[in-house]
């Protein structure tokens, strides 16, 4: 199969009580399987088999008659990219972020509530991300499957701000998840080594 399931980055209660076991078990092994099962199913025989995924997303994000491969190749590329945004503990962020995060929102913290903010704005499924897109950065939500790959813009950082990513820990709570996504599970090391050089 030429889609893969990539393993998660940390044990299944590393990121607890934030995030459960059960919310990974299912997001990871149920939801995010699915959606690898689906596009591996969807583009057998087709020249998407054979292509980067990243391709396939560039390649079906606006024709609407390869809707159903876009979905499930944008939500395979997006849920393997949130694995690598968390870390058990969280993480410091470096100084190099702070001041690039200070230069849109004038600090750490108003970036970190802006993110809140937005991702608690974003109605219905989606998604919530810290991009760079010319070496500015910004915060963009996505509905759905939508990917700011798709948009040629370098994805720094994610949220998955779907109800299957918070509800069994967080029932409606969406702002509550954020919350502890920001402060306890984001991987800023990681966000920093993603920065396009200055
Ligand atoms: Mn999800």
């Amino acid at each position: 199969m030429p889609f893969s399931l990539p393993d998660l980055p940390f044990s299944l209660d590393a990121l607890q009580p934030y995030m459960s076991a059960k919310t990974l078990e299912l997001h990871h092994g149920k939801h995010h399987r699915g959606y690898v099962t689906k596009l591996n199913e969807l583009t057998r025989g087709t020249p998407f088999a054979d292509m980067p995924l990243e391709n396939v997303i560039r390649k079906t994000h606006d024709d609407p008659s390869s809707a159903a491969i876009f979905n499930n190749a944008a939500q395979h590329l997006n849920h393997s990219f949130f694995w690598t945004c968390m870390k058990p503990g969280g993480q410091a962020a470096p100084e190099r972020l702070r001041k690039a995060l200070a230069r849109s929102f004038g600090d750490f913290d108003g970036f970190k509530r802006k993110f809140v903010a937005e991702g608690l704005g974003q109605f219905g499924s989606g998604w919530i991300w810290l991009v760079a897109d010319k070496g500015a950065l910004e915060i963009v939500k996505t509905s759905n499957a939508g990917t700011p790959v798709a948009l040629d813009k370098q994805p720094l950082l994610v949220c998955d701000v779907w109800e299957h990513a918070y509800y069994v820990d967080y029932e409606n709570r969406r702002a509550d998840f954020l919350t502890a996504f920001v402060d306890h599970l984001a991987d800023w090391e990681a966000v920093a080594g993603r920065l396009p050089a200055a």
